[in-house]
Formats: C-alpha cells, sequence, structure tokens
C-alpha cells in the first residue's frame, strides 16, 4: 500500500512538472500502461487476505484514477497554452489592405455575340446552333450552290474529305431550320457560331472567324421588313448616329442580294486603314430567300417567303470598340483581353 501511495506522488509530481505534450503522453504510457509500476504493484494482490484485497485494490483504483484525472488536467492546460501562443504568433491585422484576386473577362468576342442575342431576342427570334464540321450538301448544295458552281469559290472552303468541310458560312443552319420545320412556318431564329475560310489573313480576314445567320420564313414578307430589321439591330447596337448602305450584291442564296456597310467607327466616315480608306466597313450580307432554297428545304415559295442575313461578328466588334485589326482577337494578349472588364464587376 505504502509503494502504491508512493507510486501516486511521484507520479503527480511529475506530471505537475510537464512541460510539453510528448513528456506527458511518455508518463501516461509509463504509469498507466499494462507494464507501469501501478499494474507491477497490483501483482502482490493474489497473495493478500480479502480484506486486505478489496482495500489495495479501491487504493489503486484511485491511484489510476487520479494518475489519469492529473495527465488529462495537463494535458488540457498544456493544449491551452499552444493554442494561446499560436494565436499570439499568428496574429491578424484586419486594417491591412486586401489582396486583389486576379479574374478573367469575357473575350470581345462573347460580348458581342451576347449583345446580339439580347437585340434579336428582345425581337422574338428564337437561337439555333449547328455543327461546325458541316457536309458538302448542307454548306453548298442546300444553299443553290451545287458541285462546280463558280460562286463556290467566293468561299474558299477547308475540306476535311469529299463530304465533310469546315462549315465557311453560318448558312447551313438555315437549311437545317428549315428541314426542321416541315414546311410551316412561321420561323424567326438566329445562329451565331464558329464559320472557316481560307482566306489570307489581313487587317479584315481572318481564316477563322464567326458569323451570326438570322432567317425569317413566314406568309408576306418582304424586303421592307428585311430593312427595317437591319436598321433597328444597326442603331440599337451602335447607337443612332451610325449610318448604314445597302450595296446589291449577289449570293445564289438569296435573291435579291445585298451587302450591308457601316460607317466607320474609327475615322467618322472621312477614310482610314480600318476601312481601307473608304468611310464604310462591310458586316454582313443578306437578301431574301431563294424560292429554289425554300424548295429544296420543304417550304412552298408560292405560300411563303423569307429574308435571311449573315453578319460577321468581328467586323462588328472592330466597329463597336474601335479596333483597327482582327487578329488583335486571335493573339490572346492580356493586355489587350484585360481591358474588357467582366460585366458583373
Ligand atoms: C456569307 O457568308 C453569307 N452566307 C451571308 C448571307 C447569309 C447572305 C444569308 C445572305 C443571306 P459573306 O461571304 O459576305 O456572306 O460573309 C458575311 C460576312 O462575314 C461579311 O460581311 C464579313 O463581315 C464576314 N466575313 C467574311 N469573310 C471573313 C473573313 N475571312 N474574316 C472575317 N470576317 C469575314
Amino acid at each position: 500500500m505504502d509503494k502504491l501511495l508512493e507510486i501516486s506522488k511521484e507520479a503527480l509530481e511529475r506530471i505537475a512538472q510537464v512541460a510539453d505534450l510528448k513528456e506527458l503522453n511518455d508518463l501516461r504510457v509509463h504509469y498507466l500502461g499494462k507494464k507501469g509500476p501501478i499494474q507491477e504493484a497490483m501483482k502482490s494482490m493474489k497473495d493478500m487476505g480479502q480484506e486486505e484485497r478489496i482495500a489495495f485494490g479501491k487504493v489503486s483504483n484511485e491511484v489510476k484514477q487520479n494518475v489519469s484525472q492529473a495527465i488529462e488536467d495537463a494535458k488540457a492546460k498544456l493544449e491551452r497554452i499552444v493554442m494561446e501562443e499560436k494565436l499570439a504568433s499568428e496574429s491578424i491585422d484586419i486594417t491591412l489592405p486586401g489582396f486583389k484576386v486576379a479574374s478573367g473577362s469575357l473575350h470581345p468576342l462573347t460580348h458581342v455575340v451576347n449583345t446580339l442575342e439580347e437585340i434579336f431576342l428582345g425581337m422574338g427570334y428564337q437561337i439555333a446552333q449547328g455543327p461546325e464540321v458541316e457536309t458538302d450538301y448542307y454548306n453548298f448544295e442546300l444553299m443553290n450552290l451545287p458541285q462546280g458552281h463558280p460562286a463556290r469559290d467566293m468561299q474558299d472552303t477547308f475540306y476535311i474529305d469529299v463530304n465533310y468541310l469546315l462549315r465557311t458560312h453560318t448558312s447551313p443552319v438555315q437549311a437545317r431550320t428549315m428541314l426542321k420545320a416541315n414546311g410551316q412556318g412561321p420561323i424567326k431564329v438566329i445562329c451565331p457560331g464558329k464559320t472557316y475560310r481560307r482566306d489570307d489573313d489581313d487587317a479584315t480576314h481572318s481564316h477563322q472567324f464567326m458569323q451570326c445567320e438570322g432567317i425569317v420564313v413566314d406568309k408576306n414578307i418582304t424586303m421592307a421588313n428585311l430593312k427595317g430589321t437591319l436598321e433597328l439591330f444597326v442603331k440599337e447596337l451602335f447607337g443612332e448616329k451610325r449610318a448604314i448602305r445597302l450595296r446589291p450584291s449577289y449570293f445564289p442564296f438569296t435573291e435579291p442580294s445585298v451587302e450591308v456597310d457601316v460607317s466607320c467607327s474609327n475615322c467618322g466616315g472621312v477614310g482610314c486603314s480600318m476601312c481601307k480608306q473608304t468611310g464604310w466597313i462591310e458586316i454582313l450580307g443578306a437578301g431574301m430567300v431563294n424560292p429554289k432554297v425554300l424548295k429544296m428545304s420543304g417550304f412552298d415559295p408560292e405560300v411563303y417567303q423569307g429574308f435571311a442575313f449573315g453578319i460577321g461578328i468581328e467586323r462588328v466588334a472592330m466597329l463597336k470598340y474601335g479596333i483597327d485589326n482582327i487578329r488583335d482577337f486571335y493573339n490572346n494578349d492580356i493586355r489587350f483581353l484585360a481591358q474588357f472588364a467582366r460585366e458583373d464587376k
């Protein structure tokens, strides 16, 4: 019994002096472990009489409990000290200015597509999509450009094989949309997307660019509807001051056809390198849907008429933001892109 009390005294003294958690854990293993001095002392119980054994058992349990409690208390105290030291050394000065998190911004072409979509959705259009890897059939045949047609040269093409190509314009989506409608109007859709041509890159041409197709098919549609729509679109996009000009043109899929120019925002119409000294920049092609095209896509041209247009997105973006080189959109120079701040900033 004396031995036991001696062990208890020694354990409590050592625990009281312990300096860190590791040392405390070593003491716990030593005193409360199976090979520890308390357990060792308890071995003598087998030689004791019953009364003595009961008394000894009681005391040894108390000793174990006391030692265990002392260890817990010391542990809590040491952990608190560690935490306080940590808090003191890692104190945060909440009055310091924060770090600025770098965030990206929408690409200017994405801004323009979003704006076009908003304008045309506001006019009651829906948005359609078509594949960039297109078949010759949709890109040319259904657009009234059969094999060997000289106008195919107007859109020098990246062919994948004899049937597949990278679409040269967004017009194949016209055919896809009309065929889906099974000869039943009205149709009123736009289709923004990427297009590809074997054009030589210069300040206003790129081998990969974007267009936004638009097509309306209904009864009693005339050229006046087309002109009114384009005027409204240009004014919404560029403001009341921009003028548009329609030039007679030729597209096999529209008859009559026009090319639409907007007065140059860079020089105000006087002439500069961006508008090739003409004061105008061509932004889209348009016209009344050729009756042959309507027929091939399942519509009766005696009942339905339509107009269509194909807007060059880069040209619009150049005019809108005063950019004089189309390559800026594709060079991914962060100093250029960072100027188009996020709308939610
Ligand atoms: C067409 O692509 C016709 N599909 C447009 C159309 C649709 C006409 C529906 C009638 C009815 P065009 O080849 O002119 O037409 O191209 C239309 C616009 O795309 C041009 O006005 C121009 O803004 C843009 N564009 C054409 N080629 C390039 C190029 N290489 N780089 C950048 N923009 C281009």
